[in-house]
């Protein structure tokens, strides 16, 4: 039994390393949702985003009935798997498995990590939101692979949260070892100072992209302004 169990720890060890490895990856982090893209077709959006440089893709849509929700995550997951970008979805660990999904994102109100990863298994990836220091710590200790912290900057598409600047990075990467995703109000101006801060290598965007009027462009110019910088640091 010893043998037996210390054998499974190790691999799933192995896969929460792997899924954390993917994560490192990613630069442009965008989100997509009918509410964001100015009455545009989402997986025309998503199209665009990714040929302007986006690594991952998350649905997020809080609006749409399920069989609505999953016949536009089967398009993206179409869309994103012939591109070879990661495709997360927001909340909904039940879609995220019937369109085969890289992942799901999850917020304080959603299915508690421990649950969802027990639905997911070992191979998707799990994100959470951490408004705080506290909330990024509680999210590492029960399972997330990455996290999304912010918002960093004021943003119309977060009002309700304070923002927690460049300090909020700061405190959360200096003590969680998990992949870090910056959020909120980040753009192609002040994209550089945010992925300045040591450990921060990826960024989200929901208007920065997906309301741009080129969304390729609007991509591809968060791409340009991250050029040069060092991720290995
Ligand atoms: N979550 P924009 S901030 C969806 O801090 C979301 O958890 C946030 O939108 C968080 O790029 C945010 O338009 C909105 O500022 C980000």
């Amino acid at each position: 039994f010893w043998a037996y169990a210390a054998e499974k720890k190790l691999y799933s060890l192995a896969a929460g390393e792997e899924r954390r490895r993917r994560c490192r990856r990613w630069r442009l982090y965008v989100i997509v949702g009918s509410e964001h893209t100015g009455g545009r077709e989402v997986p025309a959006v998503v199209q665009a985003a990714i040929a302007g440089g986006a690594e991952v893709i998350q649905l997020r849509e809080k609006s749409l009935s399920t069989r609505a929700l999953y016949h536009l995550a089967r398009q993206l997951r179409e869309i994103t798997g012939e591109a070879g970008v990661d495709f997360i979805i927001n909340d909904r660990v039940d879609v995220a498995l019937a369109v085969g999904a890289d992942g799901v994102h999850l917020g304080s109100e959603d299915l508690p990590l421990p649950e969802a990863r027990r639905i997911l298994g070992d191979k998707l990836l799990l994100g959470a939101t951490a408004h705080s220091l506290e909330e990024a710590l509680k999210a590492q200790a029960v399972g997330a692979d990455y996290l999304g912290v912010g918002p960093v900057f004021p943003t119309a598409t977060k009002p309700d949260i304070p923002p927690g600047g460049l300090k909020l990075l700061r405190e959360v990467v200096s003590r969680v070892s998990l992949p870090v995703v910056a959020i909120g109000g980040i753009t192609a101006e002040n994209v550089r100072e945010v992925l300045a801060q040591p450990g921060v290598k990826c960024v989200a965007v929901v208007s920065a992209v997906a309301a741009a009027p080129d969304v390729k462009e609007a991509a591809a110019r968060l791409k340009r302004a991250m050029e040069g910088m060092d991720f290995d640091a």
